[in-house]
């Protein structure tokens, strides 16, 4: 019984081994295709990795036949896409067309890619350490969504990411590792494809078993996968230790030298270097070349065994994990080991090589299961068939719509006009969200890098509680010490807390945003952090839209207005940070009431299907409110503009404004009334929307049948043609400046260029020429 079992794992460990060759083959062949087959237009380089791809197929095939569930979601090392789209192909969820279109439009993508690939991305990933960061974020996600019952304990997944060693030089994957430590996150695996081989070079020693210090000091568990059964079967041998010694003591760089010369030459050295060692020369002496060169190379993540042993043991608990996998890069390939393989292509006549020493035949290549045997044919296609992962379960949800509030019911939190500041309406808004008992309130989830308080969340968090696994009790409030903030910690709080690392804020949004694709089950999440350390965190912002994962970013104070607090504070390009991300769109209100449109505005979108991120630039400036007379204004402010004092017909003059600067360009119209009592003054919210409307009409022309008039153009067609525009804004004067060009009028641009300093406002708008006096100067100049 026994034997019959041990047979049939040597059986299978044989299938495992013979589809991961063809996983290789089909990664290498995919990337040559592209670049040697495929018809070149343009003569650029294509790309692709192969010598990346063979490094990981081990441990990929071993994940993905085996280990890997459905409910399970894996951020791929981004220059191993060709091995995920080849494995994805095999289960059937990669058409041949996009294998052969590979790095192609409408191709399987360079790196995987959630909105972009049609196969089954979980993360997209690129820009290397990110994936790894959002897979430890997605697992808090779920852990938030497990205590609310919305994700059931026997259908968690794990959250896994593939990586390369080079990528833990990221510094945002030790961010992570913190908050993931704080937030005692678990169903995490981070599993490191180490080569010891980064872009350029060989990485250095000095970091060798000081990345398992690292994580074991956070609390996880650190498997590592350094020798193959091969490898340890022979180390067993007289003789063998002083093999296993030499590997464990070689520099990196001799190592994978002689990896890449082979059988001969690591005869030679080890020769050499072990001539005392009468039983280690015998031991060598009993090998061929190949297989020396093989049993130096095949370290664990080469393994199949070795790596399935490994999945299983961490199978039994939900401890994090990183396994650290020993691996050649390139192994199997003429260029493994080579410092210069990473971008290295094999020739027709490599390629050709490599399919005879695979199997495949000529002419037969793009069929993984080429030239094998009907029975180990059919063997293969059942051992797919039988893996956990190609189960028929649905991995992308569709979660139900959930009614968010309605402008108006958010407006009532902000009513009474007087003087507001719109960080101060957004606190009342989440305030009033928070009292709120139904469907919507329980899904907003808020999140602030140690800024909680300072951007107006406290209300929310008072009400509504932080998230945490364990419960901690408010000891301050126990002990009634009377404190603003009262901070109970529990499952069923809804606001995560996270540390400064604002890098972390934007992948946690990343993270809480996908969960309706992801696990079925919508939240709201809502991010605050200080305006100007959104370029802190930028790379990762752009990794969250690009993965189209839906947020409110709130960014306050921002710019000069924070006067006090001083120039490194004072956020100066960020309206066109706002305005260049795809996937966000961006507003500055100025006024209470614009903040609460703007933020149902922003819920609705996070739902939409084709909906979006919304960024809102804030301030702490408290300033008289307008009075309204009828609603138009609420389109206006979600269309990006509207006529806060509409012109007369033909008139010679407008200002338009942007957020925290209202009062100055109200103060310098009435004043420029007296002279052209036709002036408009135009409150815009959003140049972003406004822009992306006027370039898209413009384009509308050819692209979809017919002219069209944007909002801005219909906006400022009451003035005369050749009409002057002054406009203002706390930030980059360029972020309005392109208004001149809507119908070719004269404009100065008002706005911040040079880095600010401490100070009152009137100081520091007079000397940044932010002020009336300024915007009339500009005026003068226009009509004069
Ligand atoms: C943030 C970022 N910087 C640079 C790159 C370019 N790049 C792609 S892969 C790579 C090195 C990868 O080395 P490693 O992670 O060890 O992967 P290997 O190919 O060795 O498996 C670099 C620098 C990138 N993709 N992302
Ligand atoms: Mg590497």
């Amino acid at each position: 019984m026994a034997e019959a079992i041990l047979a049939a794992k040597r059986q299978e460990l044989a299938l495992l081994r013979r589809i991961e060759e063809r996983i290789l083959w089909l990664a290498s062949w995919t990337i040559h295709n592209a670049n040697h087959l495929r018809e070149s237009r343009d003569g650029l380089k294509v790309g692709g990795h192969q010598a990346s791809c063979a490094s990981m197929t081990t441990l990929m095939t071993a994940l993905y036949m085996k280990a890997l569930r459905p409910q399970d979601r894996v951020a791929v090392k981004p220059h191993a896409s060709p091995v995920f789209h080849a494995i994805q192909h095999l289960f059937g969820r990669q058409s041949l067309e996009k294998l052969k279109a590979f790095r192609a439009l409408g191709g399987a993508q360079s790196y995987p890619s959630r909105t972009k690939d049609t196969d089954d991305v979980d993360f997209s990933t690129g820009s290397v350490g990110l994936g790894v960061a959002m897979t430890a974020f997605a697992s808090l996600a779920q852990d938030y969504l497990a205590a609310r019952g919305a994700v059931k304990p026997e259908k968690m997944g794990r959250m896994i990411s593939l990586l390369g060693d080079a990528e833990l030089d990221e510094g945002n994957i030790y961010e992570a590792l913190i908050e993931a430590c704080k937030h005692d996150i678990r169903n995490t695996w981070w599993i490191v494809d180490y080569n010891r081989q980064s872009l350029d070079a060989t990485t250095q020693d000095r970091m060798f078993t000081r990345y398992g210090e690292i994580f074991e000091a956070a609390g996880w568990t650190v498997e590592t996968l350094k020798w193959s059964k091969r490898q340890r079967e022979a180390f067993a041998k007289p003789g063998g230790e002083a093999l296993r010694a030499w590997i464990e003591t070689a520099p990196n760089d001799l190592y994978a030298a002689l990896s890449y010369q082979g059988g001969a030459a690591w005869r030679e050295r080890l020769s050499t270097d072990l001539a005392g060692d009468a039983h280690a020369l015998e031991l060598i002496a009993a090998y061929k070349d190949v297989d020396l060169g093989e049993l130096m190379t095949e370290l664990g993540g080469h393994c199949m065994e070795t790596i399935l042993e490994a999945f299983e043991r961490a199978s039994q608990d939900d401890a994090p994990r990183v396994f650290i996998a020993y691996t050649v890069k390139g192994l199997r390939l003429p260029f493994q080991g080579h410092k210069d393989n990473h971008a290295g292509l094999m020739t027709e006549a490599q390629i050709a090589e490599l399919r005879a020493r695979l199997g495949v035949v000529e002419g037969e290549e793009w069929d993984p299961l080429s030239g094998l045997s009907a029975a180990e044919h059919t063997a293969l296609k059942g051992l797919v068939a039988r893996a956990p992962f190609a189960a028929q379960v649905e991995r992308e949800h569709l979660a139900p719509a959930i009614p968010t509030p309605s402008p108006d019911a958010l407006l009532a939190a902000v009513s009474g006009g007087g003087e507001q500041s719109t960080q101060a309406a957004f606190g009342k808004v989440m305030f009033e969200i928070a009292r709120r008992d139904d469907e919507f309130a329980g899904r907003v989830v808020t999140t602030s890098p140690d800024v909680t308080v300072s951007t107006n969340l406290g209300g929310f968090v008072n009400r509504r509680g932080v998230f945490q696994r364990r419960a901690h009790e408010d000891v301050f409030k126990r002990r009634r010490i009377p404190s603003a903030q009262v901070w109970s910690k529990a499952e069923t709080g809804q606001h995560v807390e996270l540390g400064i690392a604002e890098n972390n804020l934007f992948i946690a949004l990343a993270a809480l945003g996908l969960t309706a694709p992801l696990f079925g089950e919508r939240l709201f999440p809502v991010g605050t952090l200080y305006d100007p350390f959104i370029a802190r965190g930028l790379d990762a912002l752009n990794y969250a839209c690009y993965q189209d994962a839906r947020f409110l970013l709130v960014a306050t104070p921002s710019g000069l207005t924070l006067a006090p607090e001083g120039g490194a504070h004072q956020s100066i390009g960020s309206p066109l940070i706002g305005m260049s991300q795809p996937g966000l769109d961006s507003y500055e209100p100025a006024f209470a009431d614009e903040t609460a449109v703007l933020m149902a505005h922003a819920f609705g979108q996070i739902q939409a299907e084709q909906g979006t991120s919304t960024y809102l630039r804030l301030s702490t400036r408290v300033i008289a409110q307008p009075a309204r007379t009828d609603d138009a204004w609420r389109r206006g402010v979600v269309d990006g503009a509207y006529w806060l004092r509409p012109p007369a017909p033909g008139a010679r003059l407008a200002i338009a404004y942007a957020g925290a600067l209202a009062p100055e360009a109200l103060a310098a119209f009435e004043a420029v009334l007296e002279d052209e009592p036709d002036a408009g003054l135009l409150a815009v919210t959003s140049a972003d929307v406004l822009h992306r409307d006027w370039t898209d009409a413009g384009r509308s022309r050819w692209t979809s049948g017919g002219p069209r008039t944007s909002t801005i153009e219909a906006l400022l067609a009451p003035l005369s043609r050749d009409a002057g525009l002054v406009t203002l804004i706390d930030g980059a004067p360029s972020t309005l400046s392109w208004l001149g060009s809507v119908r070719g009028m004269r404009l100065r641009a008002l706005g911040l260029e040079t880095f600010g300093q401490s100070g009152d406002l009137p100081d520091l708008y007079a000397k940044y020429r932010l002020d009336a006096d300024a915007i009339l100067d500009a005026c003068a100049d226009l009509l004069l």
